[in-house]
């Protein structure tokens, strides 16, 4: 705030306070309880960063704009409120729109608020520095996008965003703010009486009492019920009444990759391990904040039993029948749903003891299967012994966040890392995109303060790997642990026709742990299971950054991961 000295005819002399459009967006943010922007500076938003920090905002400034989104987009998964992340114009802006769209695609609150450039230039396409309608651009991809074309409107652009991120399915807001605006100067008393603290922003729903009977009647009369927990019940933070739901009724869940620790993976009811078995034999189905897409196999046979009847609870009606008939649509937050299924379930529902049975005689055999697997350990390291002793030294900090991409490194670690405690896992996620590892870690890392372990696949760290100086710069408890196998999926391709590597091979022997030490973290390099237990022991203990290069043999794993089958058949290759 500035204040202005004015001399009128009669020699009086005025005090007015002033404020600016920095200083608005500032106030606006800290008015509904945000304090940290994760961002990338320039023009026109290097003082809005500035002014955030010396307004006591944490400002967390990253080396790429989309890891900046991703970031703020795991916090707003984290905590249920919207992330916040702030980009140049033109190219930065689109840089982060791949992590706007992505968060979109999670059904992840954040907002993404970008500079741009002067509108009567940008309209007329003139030319400007970094010229680009980034809000057309930014509406196809997000859930709204919005612009503040007034300094006076700053308040009410920042309300419409934090609303719209967080209400009803939660995504990503792209918030438009020209350079103009940032620096217009208005009355400090008219702006802050622009600004306002949005009462309740994500209402509760509830759903109607005739839908939850019908829903709780469909249960009831199941031979074969099963629950499919997705990211929503995870992210609904309705923890006590899912698990109030589940024990009480006995059903058998099954958790999707980042509601995996919303009820502990060694619960009795799980059927995690006999996943196959539980889709193809379920006559009744309960999603809970998860999506029949291609996760779930858009719900078809034969992965699926033909005569399955669904229950769905979801926040999203148009989500309803999307790929299949929904029996029971439960329209709500899964908070509400939960507790009225609780409240008006008079006992009727009792999973089966055969079926129940029949999927732990099944568990058992395939968790033998992969104990057998796991206590394998094979020099060069293969992805399960890697991973074994990844997991038992995760079992001792049951504090620590997950952040896991790659294709093989991701179903297998999906797999054989346990969670034991709710939203501890943030991967690929709906569209499998690779590049959320750094991103995601740093935004679980502040947003927390707990230790974080990245597993991530060689070529899937490639992509945000530069932000290891950001997570030594900000001394961040976050240790990445990279599965080097030399390639995309696998390091063993063999281009015959000419001198150049395969499409598939990256650089082998590469040492990723020596990229670390330029930032003074600690490097360490492991060529055995008992190596990377060591490194990640000393790594977490140092509650400092750390990389271990963990080498895999170039031949493990499989293209595509599990996910072969998509690749298009044609005539082949050479
Ligand atoms: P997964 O990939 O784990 O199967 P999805 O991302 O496909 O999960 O599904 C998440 C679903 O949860 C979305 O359809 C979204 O609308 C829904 N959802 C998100 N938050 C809530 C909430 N608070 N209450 C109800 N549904 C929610
Ligand atoms: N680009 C983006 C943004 N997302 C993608 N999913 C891909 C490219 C394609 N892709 C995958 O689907 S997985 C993957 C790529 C490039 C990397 C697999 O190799 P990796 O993991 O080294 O990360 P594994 O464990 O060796 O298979």
């Amino acid at each position: 705030m500035t204040t202005l000295h004015t001399v009128d005819t009669s020699g009086t002399v005025a005090a007015q306070q002033l404020t600016d459009g920095h200083h608005l967006i500032v106030d606006a943010l800290k008015l509904n309880d945000i304090r940290t922007i994760y961002g990338l500076v320039g023009i026109p938003i290097t003082d809005l960063a500035r002014i955030a920090q010396a307004e006591g905002f944490r400002y967390i400034g990253f080396r790429h704009e989309s890891d900046a989104v991703h970031a703020a987009a795991a916090a707003g998964f984290l905590t249920k409120k919207p992330g916040v992340s702030l980009t140049v114009s033109g190219p930065g802006f689109l840089n982060g729109l791949v992590a706007l769209a992505n968060a979109t695609t999670n059904c992840f609150p954040v907002v993404q608020i970008s500079g741009s450039s002067d509108r009567h230039i940008v309209d007329l396409k003139r030319g400007d520095y970094e010229e680009l309608d980034q809000m057309t651009a930014a509406e196809r991809f997000a859930k709204a996008a919005y612009r503040v074309d007034r300094a006076e409107d700053i308040g009410r652009g920042v309300a419409r965003a934090i609303r719209t991120a967080v209400s009803g399915r939660p995504g990503g807001v792209y918030l438009d703010i020209p350079a103009a605006v940032l620096g217009e100067v208005i009355d400090a008393e008219q702006g802050a009486a622009s600004l306002w603290k949005v009462v309740d922003p994500a209402p509760r729903q509830l759903p109607a009492p005739e839908a939850v009977d019908r829903a709780l009647t469909l249960l009831a009369g199941a031979a074969r019920p099963l629950v499919v927990l997705g990211k929503g019940a995870a992210y609904a933070q309705a923890d006590k009444q899912i698990q109030t739901f589940i024990e009480t009724t006995g059903l058998p869940f099954l958790p999707m990759s980042m509601a995996k620790g919303l009820l502990p993976d060694n619960h009795p009811q799980s059927v995690a391990a006999a996943r196959s078995l539980a889709l193809r034999e379920a006559d009744v189905v309960m999603l809970v904040g998860a999506r029949l897409n291609w996760l779930l196999g858009h719900g078809e046979a034969p992965q699926w039993n033909p005569e399955a009847k669904f229950i769905q609870v979801d926040i999203q009606p148009a989500e309803f029948d999307s790929n299949q008939p929904i029996a029971a649509p439960l329209l709500g937050d899964i908070g509400s749903v939960m507790d009225a299924l609780i409240e008006r379930n008079r006992g009727q529902i009792m999973a089966s003891t055969p079926w129940r049975n029949e999927l732990s005689a099944h568990s058992a055999q395939n968790i033998a299967k992969m104990a057998a697997r796991l206590a394998a350990d094979p020099h060069p390291m293969q992805f399960y012994g890697a991973l074994r002793a990844i997991r038992d030294v995760v079992h001792t900090y049951p504090q620590a966040y997950i952040v896991n991409e790659g294709a093989n490194t991701l179903d297998f670690a999906r797999n054989v890392i346990e969670m034991r405690v709710p939203r501890h896992r943030l991967d690929s996620g709906t569209w499998g995109i690779m590049g959320i590892g750094m991103g995601y870690a740093i935004g679980a890392a502040v947003e927390t303060g707990d230790p974080v372990i990245a597993i991530e696949g060689d070529s899937a760290f490639g992509f945000s790997g530069m932000e290891l100086e950001t997570i030594c710069r900000y001394h961040l408890p976050i240790v990445v642990v990279v599965f080097n196998n030399g390639g995309v999926y696998k390091g063993d391709d063999v281009n015959t026709v000419s001198a150049d590597p395969a499409p598939t091979v990256l650089m082998p022997g590469a040492h990723h742990d020596r990229l670390i030490e330029a930032f003074g973290g600690r490097g360490y390099q492991a060529t055995t299971s008992a190596e990377l237990a060591a490194a990640l022991r000393e790594a977490l203990a140092s509650g400092g950054p750390a990389l271990i290069n963990c080498v895999i043999d170039p031949t493990a794993g499989t293209e595509s991961g599990h996910l072969t089958n998509l690749n298009p058949k044609g005539l082949g290759h050479a």
